[in-house]
């Protein structure tokens, strides 16, 4: 009885393993400069966690097997063994703050560094339930916005039509176009509750948190089409806000700015 419970345990490790080692395509294929970085420090993640785990289940199933009930065998009681736990507890420690500060790098690289100089600048604001993205048009300017101004119809974001930097401003819904192999300065903003711009091919995700505007930066490597999801429950049609990053040639992007700007 015993050895088929350990087997079991043993069983249910090696599925598991097999399962995370890259059997379940969970991610898709990374197109961003800064991506690689993220899945190097997920794949290290995974392997000492996975190590840890395989170790700590292969011993639990010894054990299982190693104590079975026993006719003859008495039970004695043990009140811990303070050198392993103290030496269980520093390896661990050790572990997971080696792997937090590996994770911090990646992490300041993308949000501490200064913005690239000479970025595209794209502002995206985030509402119950869709995306709308402001390009500040041929100035590099955003117009000025009053939140007494929006209007979900004609005016998603409130610009002020007094303010002269607002006159070439371009908002689209959903739909956010980028040049390939250049630098995005994304501003990120939401106009009622807290979501969460997500694109997953460009391991890129961060709260848009109502009264902040977050800047961050990416480029993008690779031309196609990658969607935006919200990360964060908004509501009860969270699941609706979906949207499309365009990434695109130099020469394509401008035509489609220009295309944008003629409605
Ligand atoms: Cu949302």
């Amino acid at each position: 009885m015993a050895i088929s419970f350990a087997v079991t345990i043993w069983l249910i490790v090696l599925a598991t393993i097999y399962l995370f080692s890259g059997q379940m395509g969970w991610f898709p294929p990374q197109v961003s400069e800064h991506g690689g970085a993220i899945d190097d420090q997920f794949f290290y993640t995974l392997i000492v966690v996975g190590v840890a785990f395989t170790l700590a289940q292969v011993i639990l199933g010894y054990y299982v097997w190693r104590y079975r009930s026993s006719a003859h065998k008495e039970v004695t009681y043990t009140h811990g063994n303070t050198k392993v736990e103290i030496v269980a507890t520093v390896v661990t420690a050790v572990v997971f703050v080696t792997l937090a500060i590996m994770g911090q790098k990646v992490w300041a690289q993308l949000h501490l560094q200064g913005i690239p100089e000479g970025a595209i600048k794209v502002e995206v604001t985030a509402q119950q339930f869709a995306w709308n993205i402001r390009y500040p048009g041929a100035d590099g300017q955003f117009g000025r916005t009053i939140p007494q101004l929006i209007n979900d119809q004609l005016n998603p974001v409130g610009v002020d039509p007094k303010d002269p930097a607002s006159e070439d401003d371009i908002v689209t819904l959903n739909r956010m176009a980028i040049p390939v192999n250049r630098d995005i300065q994304i501003t990120l903003r939401s106009k009622d509750v807290t979501h969460s711009f997500f694109v997953p091919a460009l391991r890129f995700k961060q709260d848009t948190t109502p009264g902040m505007a977050i800047s961050s930066h990416f480029k993008a490597l690779k031309i196609g089409e990658y969607e935006i999801a919200c990360a964060e429950l908004c509501g009860i049609q969270h699941y609706k806000m979906r949207g499309f990053l365009m990434v695109m040639s130099g020469e394509d992007f401008a035509g489609w700015l220009k295309e944008q700007s003629e409605y």
